[in-house]
């Protein structure tokens, strides 16, 4: 019998067969770039963001998160990325509700996932909607980040993984770029928000060991990279060149000399995509699984590892004063 096809070629099939995702969400205020970003990601005109202003009026100016799902095909595998995107964010005289707003909608999602997990028969596996990643997208003002800035970062860090991202930074100088990446990290430091750590890859390194592997060194370059300062492109050249255009200058948004969008773009579409979802899983999906638990001590009977774990110590206990 001859196989058409090598394990190793069946395996890659498959894989790509079943494509990858990401769940993807956009915080930052009305304007910022965050649509344009999302065209720029997926090299088309997914979302109209011709017109400077748009208008938000249609919900009574109330933060809503808008859902999109982009197939992007950067190298033959597709990635379905789910897009989350706030409308509305920080835009009335009064948004101190938009933090709970926004947590409470990564916490519903987590609800959904810990319910389907309790249940004794699980048929098929839930449509995944947790966020992966969060790209927080900041106005440089040149006075680091503002108190609203603060709260929604420090929140939204302990629930999902979150890169700061300043938007468009063709607006800046070289020098202006580093004032404002410096001040926005001091924020972030003296104020312990929780950003996504690039260098925290524990398994990869023995402790005590300093590994300078190439690995190590790319993850050091993209932790110093924090806040990513992006452009987004507003045209394609002939040549194929994703640019951003203005009255001064045709910008290339992937020359990394212009702006930081490149590796921004290789972590969330290649070197990062499942880490991020790791992360998630293991990492925030999890505190709060343990914390939701803790909160509700109910609830620890209805799961059925637990009772499964909990009849075991029974009987444990049971043989043990038998022996006595
Ligand atoms: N100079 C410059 N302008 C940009 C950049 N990114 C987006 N813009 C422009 O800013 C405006 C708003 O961009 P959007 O991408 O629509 O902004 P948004 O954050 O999605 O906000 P809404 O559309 O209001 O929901 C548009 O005119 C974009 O062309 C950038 O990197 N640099
Ligand atoms: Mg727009």
């Amino acid at each position: 019998m001859c196989f058409q096809f090598t394990a190793e070629e069946i395996r890659q099939r498959k894989f790509t067969k079943r494509g990858l995702s990401l769940n993807v969400l956009l915080v930052g205020e009305n304007g910022t770039g965050k649509k344009t970003f999302i065209n720029t990601l997926s090299n088309r005109n997914y979302f109209n963001t011709i017109s400077e202003t748009v208008d938000h009026s249609g919900n009574g100016g109330k933060l809503e998160i808008s859902e999109h799902t982009i197939i992007i095909d950067p190298n033959a595998i597709p990635i379905k990325l789910n897009v989350f995107i706030t409308e509305n964010f920080g835009f009335n005289l009064e948004n101190s509700s938009n933090a709970t707003t926004l947590i409470k909608y990564i916490e519903n999602e987590y609800d959904r996932i810990l319910k389907h997990e309790r249940l004794i028969e699980r048929t098929h596996n839930p449509i995944d909607k947790r966020i992966h990643v969060a790209l927080y997208f900041i106005i440089p003002t040149g006075k680091g980040l503002n108190d609203f800035d603060i709260e929604n970062m420090k929140k939204l860090g302990q629930r999902v993984n979150l890169i700061p991202v300043i938007s468009k930074s063709d607006g800046l100088t070289e020098e202006e770029l580093r004032l404002n990446k410096d001040l926005i990290n001091k924020a972030i430091f003296e104020n312990n928000i929780e950003v996504f750590n690039f260098t925290n890859d524990e398994e990869d390194s023995f402790p005590g060991e300093e590994d300078e592997s190439e690995d190590n060194i790319f993850m050091k370059t993209l932790q110093e990279k924090i806040p990513f300062a992006v452009i987004g492109a507003n045209s394609v050249t002939d040549e194929g060149h994703q640019v951003r255009t203005n009255s001064f200058a045709v910008i290339d948004v992937n020359d990394e000399t212009n702006c930081d969008y490149k590796l921004l773009r290789n972590v969330l579409l290649g070197s990062h995509i499942e880490e991020f979802k790791d992360t998630t899983n293991n990492g925030k999906y999890e505190d709060y699984r343990v914390q939701s638990l803790t909160f509700n001590p109910n609830e620890i009977n209805k799961l059925p590892q637990l009772k499964i774990y909990n009849a075991l110590r029974e009987e444990e206990r049971r043989n043990f004063s038998n022996i006595l």
